[in-house]
């Protein structure tokens, strides 16, 4: 199936690219049975949008629902491997030239597989921050306050990711931005292209004369604008990319 959909063209193009980037999102996650951004609410937390957990107000609001939240998605990547949609990227990126991988995932799962200088433009799960501080904490003060204490001054710790209404960390974005506009192939793997900046990259990289490729079982806002749709799971289309290319 995932091979009907990889033209000749494509591979053409591909063998002969400098630079390729590559933006995911959660549903390059989803064969590792990480639920995505937006299907994630199930259980005890389906009553809640993930929209509106993950804000620095709702976290002000009810700091421990929120630290609950990502305590019970910690334990889902915890249990999460890089599926053959991580691997093929891993693969990219050893065998062209040139290749970016930024993600807007923050399961950690890109560096598991190998992928090497991921940009992480939404920060990751595994880091915590003091929130008053905005510094990373390693260790949290001793004692068994939910959310954890920053050792240093005591506030609340919060987790080390881009919440809605935050600035993008600016290294991140800057090297997200400098890729669109090099690459000769942009993959906009596993995203709903709903979440701005990372939304605005593949149109970025369109606009400096790059060919736009989404792969996505279903349609997005990208759709429209992309050369070409490769209509199928990221676990069964990106290893069927690197099986036609070598
Ligand atoms: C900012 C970390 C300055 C937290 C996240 C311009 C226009 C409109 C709005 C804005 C704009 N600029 C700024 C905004 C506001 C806002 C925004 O974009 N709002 C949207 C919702 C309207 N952006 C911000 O606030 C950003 N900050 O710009 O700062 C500023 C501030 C305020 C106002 C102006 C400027 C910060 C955004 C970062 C938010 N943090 N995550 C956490 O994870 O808890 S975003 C969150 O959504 C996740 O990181 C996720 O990665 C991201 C995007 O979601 P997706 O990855 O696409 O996942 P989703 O579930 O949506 O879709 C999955 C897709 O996979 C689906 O399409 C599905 O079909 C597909 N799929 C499923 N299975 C598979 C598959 N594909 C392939 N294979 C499969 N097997």
């Amino acid at each position: 199936m995932a091979a009907a959909l990889i033209s000749a063209a494509l591979l053409e193009r591909l063998a002969g690219a400098q630079h390729v980037l590559a933006l995911t999102g959660a549903g390059i996650s989803a064969e590792s049975g990480v639920p995505t951004f937006r299907d994630a609410q199930t259980g005890p937390w389906a009553k809640y949008r993930a929209e509106d957990l993950a804000t620095p107000e709702a976290f002000t609001a009810n700091p421990r629902l929120v630290w609950d939240w990502y305590e019970w998605r910690r334990q889902l990547v915890a249990q999460a491997e890089p599926n053959p949609g991580h691997h093929a990227l891993v693969t990219l990126q050893r065998r062209l030239p040139r290749f970016t991988l930024v993600t807007q995932n923050v399961d950690g799962l890109h560096a598991r597989a190998g992928s090497r200088a991921v940009v992480e433009l939404h920060g990751s799960i595994a880091q915590n921050l003091c929130f008053a501080e905005g510094t990373p904490v390693d260790e949290p003060a001793p004692g068994d306050s939910v959310p954890p204490l920053c050792p240093d001054c005591g506030a609340f710790l919060r987790p080390g990711v881009v919440w809605f209404g935050e600035s993008l960390p600016p290294q991140a974005l800057q090297r997200a931005e400098e890729a669109a506009q090099t690459c000769d192939i942009v993959l906009s793997i596993g995203t709903s292209s709903l979440v701005h900046p990372a939304a605005g990259l593949p149109l970025l990289a369109k606009r400096h004369g790059a060919y736009v490729v989404e792969v996505n079982p279903t349609s997005t806002p990208l759709t429209p604008h992309a050369d070409l749709v490769l209509a199928g799971p990221a676990g069964l289309v990106l290893p069927e990319l690197v099986r036609l290319l070598w």
